[in-house]
């Protein structure tokens, strides 16, 4: 078994973790004659950019800006030498495809530009001297990959993206780089899965590792106490009176995983972990037994200058404000986020809808205003289609490998507004499902989000789902304005068709909102006006009240956000209840003012 994603570079007393994160070198390569000429062996004429971000914010040129093909980026790195070493790199992504070169050397090949890229380098270094490594990045838009899109060629022969999808294609190395060092024989791998009994927790675990050593695995609580301890590479946790990792109250054990030879140390892992239970009982979402509702918002990775970066700053922003609008949940729309994202949710106690990047599975670049007109593509009954779904089930497989022990993390989105009307769209999905199924060890519930033209009566996937998560823009693309009067009555008219379904299943709304711009006030409210976005949740809200297997709301969008340009867009997609510089319109008070007590 290979070494799995879901180990989140750690130093500690086996493990060295050193950060490649800086300037590195980058250059274009739109002929793609990168490989031919050597490039993975030194990159001439390169310019420094920095990592983790995105490039096209970095430039002040739209030839750069809106740059697709190839482009590279090399660094040198030192090695320290080491005894009975495996030496990797890990990419926390490279977007949207890359090949890894060490010393001129093809190291390996990803596709998906938002889960990791684990490379064991061992083979391919010299200790105790600087290396150097060079990442050949493609960032094209297919429709046999995710997100899916088209290339555009202008008739000067310039190739810009076309994407199916409404954000921007942001792309390079957004995320950190890392040098690790591990044990030759070490931990590859590990999840755990927890139960409640009366005030008691069991926490069975499976660990991973390539040799055949002794494995124990103990659990620390807050103040250094060791609760509980197994040995095994398979067991179970007995914890008394177990603290639990409740929505918006926290509390996280020490897990830590050794590997020993007659008591002397060969490896050691340790993590975070929360002990929680999640269940879906008829129309309630139960965590630890308890029903709760979610409250919040469909983010995105977005932020001025550096695009899609990684950026501690922002995230601890971006919790400071959902806490302070009183949400519990985000979904990570649309897409896998950096894993820190996931981390700080498990200190806060949030919740997480994991998204996974099938986005644009309708062949549209104005698919968020066809999603709700009955445009039909025939996406699933295209040559494309084997290619799409081995690369979305690896990514599917990638994301929950990488993100199955977060006790955050419960449940995982499987698609954003694809075309769910035909059977062919049955069978693509059922496939995705049950592999997802089969491989989560949490059995965490499954879902993804509908548009509008996956009606009642037309959906052919709603059976697919465990819980449903619906995306509704009446008032917005559907009879926005003055006419919001008869968007109300048609969203009645959806919910009483869903309701006499009697799905016996939750409901949750995954995007509802509007279009305003922070410097707009208008009374009467005008659409793109703060009132008008007001008056829209309060709507909109008055809906959900309505009915009671709606068991949540999530809000489009957390913030601004930078999309391709067009008629429907300012600068960018403007439906954030904050800016895009994280700062309240006045749709922020109305909402922590609801969430304060639902
Ligand atoms: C939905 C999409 C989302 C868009 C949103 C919108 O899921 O990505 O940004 O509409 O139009 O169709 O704002």
């Amino acid at each position: 078994m290979r070494d799995q994603l879901s180990l989140y570079p750690k130093n500690n007393h086996s493990r060295t973790v050193v950060s490649l994160d800086g300037m590195w070198h980058f250059r274009f390569d739109p002929e793609s004659k990168g490989e031919t000429e050597g490039w993975m062996n030194h990159l001439d004429s390169s310019i420094s950019v920095p990592v983790p971000a995105s490039f096209a914010d970095l430039f002040t040129d739209q030839y750069s800006k809106n740059y697709c093909g190839d482009f590279w980026y090399e660094t040198d790195f030192f090695v320290p030498a080491k005894e009975q070493t495996r030496t990797q790199l890990r990419f926390g992504s490279i977007t949207h495809r890359g090949t890894v070169y060490v010393n001129g050397m093809k190291v390996t090949e990803h596709e998906g530009g938002f889960l990791p890229v684990l490379c064991d380098i061992t083979g391919y270094i010299r200790a105790g001297e600087f290396n150097h490594v060079a990442v050949k990045a493609n960032n094209e838009l297919s429709e046999s990959t995710l997100p899916c899109g088209a290339v555009k060629t202008l008739k000067n022969g310039t190739r810009i993206a076309a994407p199916y999808f409404d954000f921007f294609n942001y792309s390079g190395l957004q995320r950190s780089v890392y040098l690790v060092q591990i044990p030759e024989e070490h931990i590859q791998d590990y999840s755990t899965v927890s139960s409640l009994n009366g005030k008691d927790a069991e926490v069975s675990y499976e660990v991973v590792t390539n040799g055949n050593h002794e494995v124990t695995v103990s659990l620390f609580d807050k103040e250094g106490n060791r609760v509980a301890q197994s040995s095994g590479k398979k067991g179970t946790l007995h914890v008394k009176d177990a603290h639990l990792w409740e929505v918006r109250n926290a509390y996280l054990y020490d897990i830590k995983i050794e590997i020993k030879d007659n008591g002397t140390l060969i490896d050691e892992y340790c993590d975070r972990l929360g002990i929680r239970t999640v269940r879906i009982d008829g129309t309630k979402i139960l965590i630890n037994d308890k029903p709760v509702y979610l409250k919040g918002y469909g983010k995105h990775e977005d932020f001025d200058i550096i695009g899609r970066g990684f950026n501690w700053p922002l995230v601890k922003r971006d919790f400071e404000l959902m806490k302070w609008s009183n949400a519990n949940c985000f979904r990570t729309s649309h897409y896998p986020y950096a894993e820190e994202w996931y981390q700080f949710a498990d200190e806060e106690g949030f919740l997480i809808i994991d998204e996974v990047p099938a986005v644009g599975m309708m062949r549209s670049t104005h698919n968020f205003a066809d999603a709700g007109m009955g445009k039909y593509t025939y996406f699933f009954e295209t040559p494309t289609v084997p290619t799409l779904l081995k690369n979305h089930l690896q990514q599917v497989e990638e994301m929950i490998e990488r993100d199955k022990n977060h006790a955050s993390v419960f449940s995982y989105s499987l698609f954003n507004e694809p075309e769910t009307t035909s059977t062919y769209s049955h069978d693509y999905f059922s496939k995705i499902f049950e592999f997802a199924r089969s491989i989560d060890p949490q059995h965490r519930p499954m879902t993804g989000a509908f548009e509008k033209n996956s009606a009642p009566e037309k959906c052919q996937c709603y059976m697919l789902v465990d819980f449903m998560c619906l995306n509704r823009y009446y008032g917005w693309y559907i009879s926005g304005g003055p006419d919001i009067s008869d968007a109300i009555e048609k969203f009645h008219d959806e919910m009483q068709r869903w309701q006499a379904k009697n799905l016996n299943k939750p409901f949750v709304f995954t995007e509802f909102g509007t279009d305003t711009l922070a410097t707009e006030h208008k009374l009467p409210s005008v659409m793109w006006a703060q009132e008008y976005q007001n008056e829209y949740l309060e709507n909109n809200f008055k809906v959900f009240d309505s009915y009671d297997f709606i068991q949540g709301e999530l809000v489009w969008n957390f913030a601004d956000f930078q999309t391709t340009e067009g008629i429907f867009r300012v600068n960018g997609n403007k439906k954030g209840v904050f800016t895009r510089e994280r700062q309240p319109k006045d749709a922020a008070f109305v909402l922590k003012k609801r969430w304060e007590n639902k």
